[in-house]
């Protein structure tokens, strides 16, 4: 049977504007991977149709404590909107979601495009500006739990993003501390080696995986490097902050 993609998209688009969670389509749907990129393309574009702008890439599954979290070991990618942003220090609504995580990040902006095979001094050089940054991921999936296609259509759960200061990229940012606080207490602590051994591969991925689905890494976007260590639940009443060693710090609060 073909699958009926244009519903497929609408279907996840509705979960994000309803924060309700749908059944996972691999339940009923064989999709390829292909099919599920489109997936995805359409139910964003949906959101640009109601005037949200493209503002760059989310990378998924870039390091092995997420891989393990999820059970899903392949590179993936998401699409960012402008009003995925979260402003630095700022305060989230919980209502907003289905079942919000977040996850610790580094955030590179390209000053130049980049598609397709390049090689890391290539990814540096296209960069414009490296920031600390928390993804909040929300599966629209019931009981966050999906396949590859599943998650691929699901826009790879991007759902908001805060980035702290920018800083040059023309340092070394394979092995920076990383810590995380919730509610002024020690949470977890990690190492941006956890992403693929060097951010800037994941970057380098992301140039090769966007290229498939024929599209481009903008000058101005922002790549999102994927989670360094598993993501954790957000609770309201919750204040979370980001320090990466050199780089400072990002945070955001939960409310009702
Ligand atoms: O940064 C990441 O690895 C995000 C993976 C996206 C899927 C998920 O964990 O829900
Ligand atoms: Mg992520």
């Amino acid at each position: 049977m073909t699958a009926d993609i244009p519903r497929l998209a609408r279907l996840l688009d509705d979960a994000v504007r309803n924060a309700t969670a749908v059944a996972q389509i691999s339940a009923t749907e064989a999709l390829t991977l292909q099919q599920a990129y489109e997936v995805q393309r359409q139910s964003i574009e949906r959101r640009l149709a109601r005037g949200e702008r493209r503002i760059g890439v989310a990378m998924g599954f870039t390091s092995r404590a997420k891989m393990e979290q999820m059970g899903v070991h392949d590179l993936i990618w998401g699409r960012l909107t402008n009003a995925m942003i979260v402003e630095d220090g700022s305060t989230i609504s919980r209502k907003r979601f289905v079942h919000p995580r977040v996850e610790p990040e580094v955030a590179f902006l390209l000053r130049k495009p980049l598609s397709g095979i390049v090689t890391a001094m290539q990814a540096r050089d296209a960069l414009e500006a490296v920031a600390p940054a928390l993804e909040i991921i929300d599966s629209r999936y019931q009981n966050f739990r999906f396949s590859l296609t599943d998650v691929v259509a699901d826009n790879s759960s991007c759902s908001g993003l805060t980035i702290g200061p920018w800083s040059s990229p023309h340092q070394p940012l394979d092995n920076l501390g990383i810590r995380v606080m919730v509610n002024g207490r020690a949470h977890s602590f990690g190492s941006t080696a956890a992403i693929l051994g060097d951010p800037v591969r994941s970057l380098v991925g992301a140039a090769g995986l966007v290229a498939i689905s024929g599209e481009v890494l903008e000058a101005g976007h922002i790549v999102m490097a994927g989670g360094a260590m598993a993501a954790f639940e957000l609770h309201v009443g919750m204040h979370v902050e980001l320090e990466v060693d050199r780089l400072g710090r990002t945070s955001f609060t939960v409310a009702e």
